[in-house]
């Protein structure tokens, strides 16, 4: 029996009576919309909004009941995978391409955003303009959103204070969340909501949280990295350099090819849709009225976890555990099968291989690792990781498994930093967290832009859903 006929009759026969052609272009990315003047950020979204209201306003009401998907027992049990039950507007991920950011692929986004004179990575400051507006953003732009981050950049004392104070053996990235969540403490969002602000004006507000949190975030995070690893002093913001430069500069790092690796890992770690645990975990959040501090501290929290961010972490240690064991010579690939192996039979994932959605190669992880071909090729850790790339996936395969075998962005980004000199690995997923950070700040303004309700989906217990299921056989059956 098909699910479709067990779907409430009305609501099919609502859905099929709304079946008519359907103008995709409007909804479809925005490659080719007219980039405008304003060279202020907010100036443009007070004109696209509206618009973009309205599009949506009609596209709901003409197909508010228009059935688009269905949802198996499965997937109630197995982490909503692959349920469309989220709109957001800032990215979409294909499972064969990975991901477009407003359309845009990685290498799209190399080619068309703005850099710095002379380089070749795009800024992170231009990729934000692009998931904001939907388009490409001009050098001055860009440079709008440089020295409005360097502007209000400053971390107040209670934030700097309260990091001075965690122990050296906190991780780095519950620091991160305490210190994001401190920041609340100044929420434009929260105060005007205390005096009564109207909901029409609240995405103006989590647009000013917004570009006070990243402009805040690097400083925040080169704190955390100063306080535990190094010796707590931090060289103040150049406002002349770009976000990344004076990210790289405040953790104590001063070349420019350190530069481009930051601008590069800041651009691709910034979104990936909607459903993944930080994104989602920050729209949730926020779906409450949570200001943008305390939403992006929550989704930081999830991109703690191993399977999610930590995976950079846990990348790194594991080829560190693995050339312990094995050497740090060359090794044959029956040698890293048999190793790889090793970790399956422990009950443990190869870190940094698999994806929920991706079915391919992560472009994330080509980028990097085309990066690396042009920046260090001879790099050891580079050639093992390249090695590994031979060698995982058809180990993954004949395992039997995971539906990805591929790689994902977390297997190649602790090469680089390594490479560079960063090589404590407990705090790469900071790094991802700093990058996060645009991502899911742009989807807040629009969440907050399009007045998304508070999400509530329906849970059920194993019980009724028993019932449900006898239910609905037995309605069937009587038909
Ligand atoms: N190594 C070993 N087993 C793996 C595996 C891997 N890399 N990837 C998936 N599996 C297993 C998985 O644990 C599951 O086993 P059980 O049936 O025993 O529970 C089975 O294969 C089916 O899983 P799946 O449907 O292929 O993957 P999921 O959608 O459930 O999970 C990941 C997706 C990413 C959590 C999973 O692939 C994984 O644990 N990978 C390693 C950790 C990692 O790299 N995470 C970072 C993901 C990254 F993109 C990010 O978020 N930053």
């Amino acid at each position: 029996m098909s699910l479709r006929s067990l779907v409430s009759p009305s609501i099919v026969s609502r859905a099929s009576v709304l079946l008519r052609p359907l103008s995709v272009a409007a909804h479809s990315h925005t490659h080719g919309h007219k980039t405008s003047n304003a060279t202020n950020l907010k100036a443009r979204l007070t004109e696209v909004i509206p618009q973009k209201q309205e599009e949506i306003k009609k596209f709901k009401d003409e197909y508010k009941n228009f059935i688009i998907d269905e949802v198996t027992l499965d997937q109630a049990y197995g982490g909503m995978r692959d349920i469309i039950g989220l709109v957001c507007e800032t990215s979409l991920l294909d499972p064969e391409e990975g991901i477009r950011f407003r359309g845009y692929s990685i290498p799209e986004c190399q080619k068309l955003l703005p850099k710095v004179q002379g380089g070749e990575e795009p800024l992170p400051e231009a990729l934000f303009w692009l998931l904001v507006t939907g388009e490409i953003p001009s050098v001055e732009q860009t440079k709008s959103i440089t020295d409005e981050w360097n502007s209000r950049s400053k971390i107040p004392d209670h934030v700097e204070s309260l990091l001075k104070n965690f122990p050296k053996t906190l991780h780095p990235m519950t620091q991160f969340v305490s210190a994001v969540a401190a920041l609340n403490h100044d929420s434009k969002f929260a105060k005007a909501y205390d005096q009564g602000v109207h909901k029409g004006k609240y995405w103006e507000y989590t647009y000013e949280d917004s570009m006070d949190l990243l402009a805040k975030l690097p400083g925040i995070a080169a704190r955390i990295y100063r306080n535990i690893y190094k010796d707590s002093k931090i060289v103040d913001i150049n406002p002349k350099l770009d976000w990344s430069a004076n990210f790289s500069r405040q953790l104590g790092f001063d070349s420019p090819d350190f530069f481009e690796m930051m601008r590069l890992y800041l651009t691709i770690h910034s979104a990936h849709e909607g459903g993944n645990v930080s994104a989602h975990t920050t729209h949730l959040v926020g779906s409450a009225l949570s200001d943008a501090y305390l939403s992006f501290s929550a989704g930081l929290a999830g991109l703690a976890g191993p399977l999610h961010g930590l995976a950079n972490q846990e990348v790194l240690k594991w080829l560190t555990n693995l050339r312990k064991e094995l050497g740090d010579k060359e090794v044959s690939d029956e040698t890293l099968k048999q190793y790889i192996w090793s970790t399956l039979k422990a009950g443990r994932v190869v870190p940094g291989y698999g994806h929920a959605v991706l079915r391919k190669t992560d472009p994330r992880y080509t980028c990097q690792r085309e990066f690396s071909l042009k920046h260090l090729p001879n790099d050891p850790l580079f050639r093992l990781t390249s090695q590994l790339y031979n060698v995982i996936p058809g180990v993954l395969t004949e395992h039997g498994k995971t539906k990805n075998p591929w790689p994902n962005v977390d297997a190649h980004s602790g090469v680089l930093l390594r490479y560079y000199g960063l090589t404590e690995m407990n705090y790469y997923t900071v790094l991802f967290g700093v990058s996060r950070g645009i991502g899911c700040a742009a989807d807040l303004i629009w969440a907050r832009a399009l007045g998304f309700p508070i999400e509530r989906p329906k849970s059920e217990t194993t019980e009724s859903l028993k019932k449900l299921i006898a239910k609905r056989v037995h309605d069937a059956n009587r038909k």
